[in-house]
C-alpha cells in the first residue's frame, strides 16, 4: 500500500489508519445509550459512514443512512421494513432513490441503529460499507431477467460481487480502507441503462469470437475538479471471470492508488501515472492470469431507454410496469405501496433505476388494467409528460451541505412551468446537480443544471450553469458547459428557448 509518514498523511488517510470505520460495527449499542451529541466526533462524522450512516450537518442529529440495493432490486419484504424505520420520525422521515438505483433514509435517530441494523439484517437488507472510500451500489440492468433483448443476466454476477466486496453485509476489511470512493457497473443489455461509462470500472457486452463475455472500461469518474469517461482497457473477460477480476483491480487501487491528495485519488489518476499499458500489465500481474484482448465491438447499440410505461417481458404473458417516481421521494406509505402493488399485481419485487424512477416486474396481461386503474399511479405515472418524465436531482441544499441551491423542489417546480408552455416531440433527459460534485450526473443529460451562485441586483441568488450534449449508450459521450450562472428566477424562460431552438419544442397552444 502506498502510504505516507503520519505527518504527511491527508485528515482521511489519518483518521482510516487510526481505526477503521468497520470497528463502529461493535461500538453501536454504546452510541445508542450515549446519543450522537457525546460521540467522539471523528466516529460520529466519518467513520459511521463505513456502516452507511451519514452525520448530517443540515439536521444534526437526525441521520442519513445509505442502503445498497445491487442491481436496485428490492423486496416487498424488505419495503415494508425500510417504510416502518421512516414512518415512526414523522415528517422528519423520509426517503431517495438514488442516482446508483439504491435508497436512502432520512430522520434517523442513533439510538435506533442498533434496532434497525437487526430489521434490515432480518430481510436480507445491508447498508454496509456503502460510502467513503468504499465500493458503492453496485449498478446494473434493472430489468435484466425481463427483458427480451438482453444479452445477459447480470443480476446474481453483481449480487455475488457485492456479497465478496462487503462480506455479504458483515463487512470486509480487506476493501475498506480504499484510496477513495470507487464505482462498478456490470451492462448485460444493449442499451447501457447503467451509464457504464461513468464508472471507475465498468463491464460493457461483447462478443470475442462469438462468445459472450464483456469489455472492460476504468477510470470513469466525476468530481468537483476533473470529470472524465471511463477508458478502454483493451480487456475481455468472460461472466465467469468478473468476479475476480474486478477483485483484482479493486486489490491494484487499493495498494497503489494515490492517497497523498484526496482530489486526486480516484482510479484514473494511477492509470495518468503508469499509462494504460502499464495498468493493464499490474492488473494481469495482480489476476495472475493472462488477459485477453477487447473483442473489437461493444454491443451498445440501442437508444437510452428509461423504462417507464409497460413493457412485454420475455416472460410471456408478463409485463414490466415503470413507475415515475417524482425526483424520487419518497415516504413511509410510498414504501408501504409499492410493497402491496407489487404483491397483488406482481411477484412481490420492486426495482430502482439510475433515474430514481421504481419498476414492478411479472404483472401479468390479464391484471394489467387493475393496476393502471389503482389511485396510486396517479402519483406515481406510466405515462408522465416527456419532461417531467426524465428529471433526475440529486439531494441539494435541504440535506446535503456542499449544496449550492436547493434541487428537488426547485426540479419539480421549473419543470412543470416549462412543460406547461411547451411541447417537446420526444423526452428530453434534465439532469440537477446541486454543485460541481455532480451526484445528479448532468454531463450524462440532454441538459444538465448544476448549481451554482450569482449576484443579480447586488443581491446572491441560486442560479444554475448549464450543461448539454451528454448522450449515453449507443456513441456515449459527456456534455459540456454551455452557459454559467443563470438566475433560477430566469430558467424557465432559458429552457424554454433551448427546448424550442435545439429540440424541436412548439408553444403549448393557449385556450
Ligand atoms: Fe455523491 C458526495 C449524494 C451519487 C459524486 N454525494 C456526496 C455526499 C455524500 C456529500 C455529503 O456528505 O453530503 C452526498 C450526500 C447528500 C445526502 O444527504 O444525500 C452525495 N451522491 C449522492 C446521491 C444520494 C445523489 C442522489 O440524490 O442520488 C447519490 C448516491 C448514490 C449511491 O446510492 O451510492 C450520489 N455522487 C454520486 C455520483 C453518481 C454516480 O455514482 O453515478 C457521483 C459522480 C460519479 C463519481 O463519483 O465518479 C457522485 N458525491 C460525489 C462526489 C465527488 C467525488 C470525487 O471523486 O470527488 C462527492 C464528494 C466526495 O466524495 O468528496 C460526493
Ligand atoms: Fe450534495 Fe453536491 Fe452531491 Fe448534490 S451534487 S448531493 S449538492 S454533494
Amino acid at each position: 500500500m502506498t502510504t505516507a509518514t503520519p505527518a504527511t498523511q491527508n485528515k482521511f488517510e489519518k483518521l482510516k489508519s487510526e481505526k477503521d470505520g468497520l470497528a463502529l460495527k461493535a461500538e453501536l449499542e454504546d452510541f445508542a445509550r450515549i446519543g450522537w451529541e457525546a460521540m467522539d466526533e471523528t466516529d460520529r462524522e466519518h467513520r459511521l459512514k463505513w456502516l452507511g450512516v451519514f452525520f448530517r450537518p443540515v439536521t444534526p442529529g437526525k441521520f442519513m443512512m445509505r442502503l445498497r440495493a445491487p442491481s436496485g432490486i428490492t423486496t416487498s419484504d424488505q419495503l415494508r421494513v425500510l417504510g416502518d424505520i421512516i414512518q415512526r420520525y414523522g415528517d422528519d422521515g423520509s426517503a431517495d432513490i438514488t442516482t446508483r438505483q439504491s435508497i436512502q433514509l432520512r430522520g434517523i435517530r442513533i439510538e435506533d441503529l442498533p434496532e434497525i441494523f437487526r430489521k434490515m439484517a432480518a430481510v436480507g437488507l445491508t447498508s454496509m460499507q456503502s460510502a467513503m472510500d468504499n465500493v458503492r451500489n453496485i449498478t446494473g440492468s434493472p430489468v435484466a431477467g425481463l427483458e427480451a433483448g438482453e444479452l445477459y443476466d447480470t443480476r446474481e454476477l453483481i449480487q455475488e460481487l457485492q456479497d465478496r466486496i462487503i462480506n455479504k453485509g458483515d463487512g470486509n476489511p480487506e476493501f475498506s480502507n480504499l484510496p477513495r470512493k470507487f464505482n462498478i457497473a456490470i451492462a448485460g443489455c444493449r442499451d447501457n441503462s447503467v451509464h457504464a461509462e461513468i464508472n471507475d470500472l465498468a463491464f460493457v457486452p461483447a462478443f470475442k469470437d462469438d462468445v459472450f463475455g464483456f469489455n472492460v472500461l476504468v477510470g470513469g469518474f466525476f468530481s468537483g475538479k476533473r470529470c472524465d469517461a471511463a477508458i478502454p482497457m483493451n480487456v475481455w473477460v468472460a461472466p465467469e471471470e468478473v468476479i475476480e477480476f474486478s477483485l483484482s483491480i479493486l486489490r491494484l487501487f487499493r495498494d497503489n492508488g494515490l492517497r497523498a491528495n484526496r482530489m486526486k485519488a480516484r482510479l484514473m489518476f494511477l492509470i495518468d501515472e503508469w499509462g494504460i499499458e502499464k495498468f493493464r500489465a499490474e492488473t494481469e500481474r495482480v489476476y495472475g492470469k493472462t488477459l485477453v484482448a477487447a473483442a473489437p465491438k461493444d454491443e451498445i447499440e440501442w437508444e437510452k431507454r428509461d423504462h417507464i410505461g409497460v413493457y412485454p417481458q420475455k416472460q410471456a404473458g408478463l409485463n414490466y410496469v415503470g413507475l415515475h417516481i417524482p425526483v424520487g421521494h419518497l415516504k413511509a406509505a410510498d414504501f408501504f405501496e409499492l410493497a402491496r402493488l407489487a404483491e397483488v399485481y406482481g411477484s412481490g419485487e420492486v426495482r430502482f433505476t439510475v433515474e430514481q424512477n421504481a419498476i414492478i416486474p411479472n404483472v401479468a396481461d390479464a391484471k394489467l388494467p387493475i393496476l393502471l386503474s389503482e389511485p396510486t399511479l396517479q402519483k406515481f405515472q406510466v405515462n408522465p409528460g416527456n419532461l417531467t418524465r426524465t428529471v433526475v436531482s440529486c439531494t441539494g441544499a435541504q440535506f446535503c451541505n456542499f449544496a449550492m441551491i436547493e434541487t428537488k423542489q426547485h426540479a419539480v417546480s421549473v419543470i412543470g412551468a416549462v412543460e406547461a408552455k411547451v411541447d417537446v416531440p420526444k423526452p428530453v433527459r434534465i439532469h440537477w446537480t446541486g454543485c460541481p460534485n455532480s451526484c445528479g450526473q448532468p454531463q450524462v443529460a440532454d441538459i444538465g443544471l448544476m448549481g451554482a451562485k450569482v449576484r443579480k441586483d447586488g443581491q446572491t441568488v441560486e442560479a444554475v450553469d448549464i450543461f448539454m450534449g451528454g448522450t449515453v449508450g449507443k456513441d456515449a459521450k459527456l456534455g459540456e458547459k454551455v452557459m454559467k450562472g443563470v438566475p433560477l428566477t430566469e430558467l424557465d424562460g432559458v429552457l424554454v428557448d433551448l427546448l424550442v431552438e435545439k429540440f424541436g419544442a412548439t408553444a403549448t397552444p393557449t385556450t
